[in-house]
């Protein structure tokens, strides 16, 4: 009698064993990267980041998700179904600066930890946002290659992502802004169109500039996706050597667009490194850092030590400048 008993709490023990096993399994870390678009091959970049991150932190899931087309009902839809699946921390490149804030602010009062990386939600939304690289050096990055490419005069056209996009919008500005220097006065702004980040509607818009504009010189688009699809449509309209394009591309996606020539130089950072850092942040505010917070700073893995400003902004690398020299050495990476 005895001895069943002394088995039946060995069994109740080495079952309760394997509930904690369990629980310790659904302990994990839950953090949501929320992108633009799925299929855009920035952010497929990010992702492998992001991973990356989370194998070396340890007991953290990343989930990966993102509306198809870029809007921000589709990210309204999805963070709340993040909010109801309890995960610790949403990471997100938003599509409107202003429209995510209140779906955020109900997460952030759920205990979900909010940042925005690459496109930033406004200051209320949001704990922090990740910037690829200072924003005024992204955009006048690409007016002097747009300088280069035409010796600095004739008419450039700008192909953007889509209208809302936090991101690209902050770029636009400093461009024009840019654009009123002495050092770019040969330049003439004549369009802005946006292609929403889709290679159709891009490329559709793409040859809209190209058959309305016939002295365009330059397309400077500040998407990854507007970049290959107007590269495209200067290939397809025999425009090669007349108009060039530049902005910020993959150069996994661009290297044949050097190669044709339709691209002199155009310039990016690293997208893998932007995804791994924004899991590791992500991670800090979930674990309670107390230096994750607007004017503290504390290290990221391999990144070295991030600091955060008094807006709550931090930055990472100076954009790299890409071209027939080395385009095809990092188009293996990204
Ligand atoms: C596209 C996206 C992304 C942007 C890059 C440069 O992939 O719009 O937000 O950072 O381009």
């Amino acid at each position: 009698m005895k001895r069943r008993k002394v088995l039946l709490a060995a069994i109740a023990l080495s079952m309760l064993g394997a509930l904690q096993g369990c629980d310790q399994k659904s302990d994990k870390t839950k953090i949501a990267i929320v992108v633009k678009n799925l299929g855009n091959g920035f952010f497929d970049a990010a992702h492998e980041g992001a991973k990356e991150a989370a194998k070396q932190i340890g007991n953290v899931e990343i989930i990966y998700t993102g509306p198809t087309t870029p809007s921000a009902e589709g990210q309204i839809e999805i963070i709340n179904s993040l909010i109801s699946q309890k995960v610790n921390a949403i990471a997100i490149s938003a599509n409107d600066a202003n429209a995510l804030v209140p779906i955020t602010k109900k997460a952030m009062q759920r205990g979900i930890k909010v940042i925005s990386f690459d496109s930033g939600i406004a200051p209320e939304g949001r704990l922090m946002q990740l910037n690829p690289s200072n924003a005024e050096l992204i955009g006048i990055k690409q007016l002097e290659m747009a300088s280069n490419a035409t010796g600095g005069k004739g008419e450039i056209a700008i192909l953007s992502a889509s209208a809302q996009a936090t991101n690209q919008n902050i770029w636009i500005n400093v461009m024009k802004k840019g654009l009123e220097k002495p050092e770019f006065a040969g330049l003439k702004l004549v369009a802005t169109v946006y292609g929403d980040d889709q290679s159709d509607k891009s490329y559709r818009e793409a040859i809209g500039l190209l058959r309305s504009n016939p002295n365009l010189k330059v397309i400077i688009s500040p998407s990854t996706v507007g970049i290959n699809a107007a590269s495209k449509a200067v290939v397809d309209e025999k425009l090669v050597g007349k108009v060039f394009v530049t902005g910020l591309g993959l150069p996994s996606e661009m290297a044949g667009h050097v190669k044709s020539g339709a691209v002199k130089e155009f310039a990016i950072w690293n997208p893998i490194d932007l995804g791994y850092a924004a899991t590791y942040i992500a991670n800090e505010f979930v674990k309670g850092n107390p230096n994750a917070k607007a004017g503290g700073s504390f290290t990221i893995g391999r990144m070295g030590t991030i600091a955060i400003d008094a807006n709550g902004e931090a930055a990472m690398a100076p954009p790299f400048t890409y071209n027939k020299e080395n385009v095809e050495q990092f188009s293996k990476i990204f």
